[in-house]
Order: structure tokens, then sequence, then C-alpha cells
């Protein structure tokens, strides 16, 4: 486990934070949860074409970024995107019909998992291509700032981005500018089966420092933490304090793909195990509401059906509605 969340010692003040809030941000880490079940039991029955990153494990971060953010803000997201777009407001049907290729799919079934876009809930698009989002989200920043908006943008990237030169170019910019980004890393320990220490040199929120850009490190694996720091985050960015870098740190639970199923040549099953009973996002949240008397257990249960009863209805429409006309298939298609 990484030792950033094994030192916790403080205990955040989170009176801010309603029960209405709190049970909003579990029922959407449900419904990221069981989205990620319904399209690897899609895959595992051959009805999914190609493949799929899940983000199980990381919903916290996803729905702690989200819950800061207005409607009206932009985010970007990566090749293990779905939770993003959940989290910022995407469509369960729409999501699940763009997996299997459908028509009523976000690009009209000609985007997939990774290419997820959806401009009525700010979501500029997920990418294939590592830290590939760092100069849309900056740009749709700069947009901002010279709309005299006070929207903000997000950009979500794996740690593995931190290997890009991309995202120093585009850094370098937004502070100098002052845009109002917020770089938003999610550290889950591994870029596809290598460990981060053997592909990244010193400190990550160094790298930001030294453009001058504020740094905050979180416990990704605590929806609160994760509200509250990235809550201040926007309020600096709206009023024009500039850019940030929010270093989150959580674990996948599964493979790097759903392909990816014997992973002990580059992690142990009780390391998975370990993140699976200690640092569960749900978990952690569920039982410091039942400990605070905030809530019950039969609460979570009822969301948790929920959020499956409403996968299950996603799955059976992408199922069942059409793929797009075969006369369309040089249509939408921009390369
Ligand atoms: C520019 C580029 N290089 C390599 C790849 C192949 N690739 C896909 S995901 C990945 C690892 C990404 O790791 P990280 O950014 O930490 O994200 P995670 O998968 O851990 O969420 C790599 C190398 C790619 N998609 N794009």
């Amino acid at each position: 486990m990484d030792k950033f969340t094994q030192n916790k010692t403080e205990q955040p003040d989170f009176t801010s934070i309603d029960i209405e809030q709190w049970l909003q941000m579990y029922q959407q880490m449900c419904k990221i949860r069981a989205f990620e079940e319904g399209a690897n039991q899609l895959y595992l029955s051959a009805k999914m074409p190609g493949l799929t990153h899940m983000y199980t494990g990381e919903e916290a971060v996803a729905v702690g970024v989200c819950e800061a953010l207005r409607n009206d803000d932009y985010i970007t997201s990566t090749h293990r995107g779905h939770g993003h777009c959940l989290a910022k407001g995407a469509d369960i049907d729409r999501m699940f019909a763009e997996l299997l290729g459908k028509e009523a799919g976000y690009c009209r079934g000609k985007g997939g998992s990774m290419h997820i876009a959806d401009q009525d809930s700010g979501n500029l698009g997920a990418n294939a291509i590592v830290g590939g989002s760092a100069g849309i989200a900056t740009g749709a920043a700069l947009s901002i700032k010279m709309q005299n908006s006070d929207q903000v943008a997000v950009c979500f990237f794996g740690e593995g981005a931190l290997g890009q030169g991309l995202l120093y170019e585009v850094m370098n910019m937004a502070q100098l500018w002052k845009l109002p980004i917020i770089y938003v890393c999610e550290n889950n320990l591994y870029n596809e089966y290598t460990h981060y220490t053997e592909t990244t040199a010193g400190q990550f929120t160094a790298r930001a420092k030294a453009f001058g850009i504020h740094t905050e490190e979180v416990d990704g694996q605590d929806v609160g933490v994760v509200y509250q720091t990235m809550q201040g985050l926007v309020e600096r960015a709206r009023k024009g304090e500039g850019p940030a870098f929010m270093l989150c740190h959580t674990y996948r639970y599964y493979g790097h793909h759903v392909g990816d199923i014997n992973r002990e040549y580059y992690r142990s099953k009780e390391e998975e195990q370990l993140w699976r009973t200690e640092r569960d996002p749900l978990k952690l949240l569920s039982t410091w509401l039942i400990e605070n008397d905030m809530a019950e257990a039969q609460m979570f249960e009822q969301i948790e059906s929920e959020a499956t009863a409403e996968v299950e209805a996603g799955v059976e429409f992408a199922l069942t509605t059409h793929y797009p006309n075969e006369t369309e298939v040089d249509q939408h298609v921009y390369a």
C-alpha cells in the first residue's frame, strides 16, 4: 500500500457536507462500480467488441472532483474514463450503447470506450493517447479566460502521463497566463504493468511546483477529502488565481484492461486484497457514516440495488438498440 495513505493522521473537518450530499456521492460511486461490472460482463460474454480499462477502485477521485464542479465546467478524460464521464453527468444508456457500437452511443457507436465525449455535461472527451488530453483541457481553460467566464477546466490523467512532454508545455502556459485549470493526477501505482517507481523520477508534485503551480496531495480513496480539496482549487481558479495540480493516491482493482487477468508477475494478490479490504472508497464512506450515526446499513444496500438495476437496464437498452446504418461509415469521423 502507498506510504501516503498509511501515514494519514489528521481527521478532516467535514461539517459543511450534509447527509444528502454524502449519499449523493455514495450513489455516484456505486453507479460507476456497477457500470464497470456491467462492462466487464459484456466483455467476458463476448458481446462487447474490443477491450476496456476499468476504473473500479478509483471512484472517489472522479466523484470527489466532479462534485466540486458545475455542469458548465469542462473535463477531459483518459483511456480509463468511464468514471469521469459518469461523475460529470453522462447517461448510462448512451455509454453502454457506445461500448457496443450502437447508433444511440455518444459517438454514434464509432468511438467506443476510449472516446466518449458529452458536450451537454462539459465532457470534452476521453483520450486513448496517454497525456493527450492535457492540451485540449488547457486550450479549454484558455478559451474560458478569453471569454471572461468563471468556468474551470479539469484535466484527469494517470501518473504515466507524467512522462509526456505535452504536460510540461501546457503547465508552463497555464501558469504564465493564470488559466483556470486543475490538473488531476491519478496515481494508481502502475503504468500498464510497471510500478511507477520504475518509470517516474523524483516527487510528482515537484514537477508542477517547478512552474510555480499550486499543488495538493490527497488520499484518493477518501471522497470527502478529494471533494473538499477540489472545492478550494476550483474557488481559486474561478477567482483568477490560476492553475493547480492535485495528486490523488488511488488503486485500480482490476488489470490494466479487462484482458489483464494474470497479474502476479507485476503485483501480488495480497496487495490487491489489502486495497480492497482496507482502502475501498465505498466501504470507507459507508462505514464512516454508519459509525457517526448519519446513516444506516440498509440505505447503502438500497443505493447499491438501485445502481445495479439502472446498469442492468442500460445494458439491456444497449443490447437491443440498433447499429448505425452502414451508409454512414465515413461520416462523423475526423482523423
Ligand atoms: C502516448 C502513448 N503511449 C503509450 C500508450 C500505451 N498505454 C496505454 S495506457 C498506458 C499506461 C498508462 O498509465 P497511467 O497514465 O498511469 O494510467 P492508468 O492506466 O494507470 O490509469 C500506456 C503506456 C498510449 N496509449 N499512448
